[in-house]
């Protein structure tokens, strides 16, 4: 097995595959390609021209979501997926949720709050940071807490893709200076700091902060 990894770190469908690398504990090369005028060979590729995309050899596979589910087969242990017929889909379905809906909101304040100033050299646009704040985001977190209950994971209360998916786009929101308020969702704040404290996430979590830093931000 020869993995290559394509995408930036900072993108959360790369982190969520650097996380069930990692969990997985599986080697690889990184390429920390920017999703910006990409090169014919990676079109090519990935037609949809975004990342991540991963290479096994010759095996090539875009799409964090397909990518996540190719190592789970690869490499079954850990199971990072529930084999629960039900359970499973729930998982896919939170997956779902943090790539379409979270991703709108979280990716709102990245954008406004840390790319705007630090790479695009403009203001923030505090309206889109409000709207995702007071509209896009708070119903999403009010479904997540109503769903989490008591337990510490998302489904069948142990770790699995839908922690991983939901968790990875929440760091962009923290990249940008937002937070998931602890004292309206409670269950979700304590989540959120359980699963972000994992070796796997929080390794990463280091080293955007890093590069963050060291981009001036
Ligand atoms: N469904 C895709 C979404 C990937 C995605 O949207 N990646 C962003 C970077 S965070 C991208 O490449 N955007 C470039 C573009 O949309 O042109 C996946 O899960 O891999």
């Amino acid at each position: 097995m020869s993995l290559k990894l394509s995408g930036v770190n900072l993108s959360p469908y790369v982190r969520k595959v650097r996380v069930v690398l990692a969990e997985k504990g599986l080697d690889y090369d990184h390429e920390p390609l920017m999703p910006f005028n990409l090169p014919e060979a990676y079109v090519a590729k990935h037609p949809l021209k975004k990342i991540p995309l991963l290479e096994d050899g010759e095996k090539v596979i875009p799409d964090s979501s397909a990518i996540c589910a190719y190592l789970e087969a690869i490499a079954p242990t850990p199971a990072l997926y529930p084999s629960d017929a039900y359970d499973r889909a729930r998982a896919l379905w939170y997956e779902e949720l943090a790539d379409e809906g979270i991703s709108a909101g979280a990716g709102a304040f990245f954008r406004e709050n840390l790319l705007a100033p630090l790479m695009f050299k403009r203001e923030t646009d505090e309206a889109l940071v409000a709207q995702a704040r007071d509209e896009t985001l708070p119903p999403l977190f009010d479904y997540l807490e109503g769903q989490l209950g008591d337990q510490d994971y998302l489904v069948g209360n142990a770790f699995s893709i839908a922690d991983i998916a939901v968790a990875s786009q929440l760091v962009n929101l923290r990249h940008g200076k937002g937070e998931v308020d602890a004292g309206r969702w409670p269950k979700l704040a304590a989540w959120l700091e359980r699963v972000h404290a994992r070796p796997s996430f929080k390794g990463l979590i280091e080293e955007e902060q890093a590069g963050i830093k060291a981009m001036g931000g």
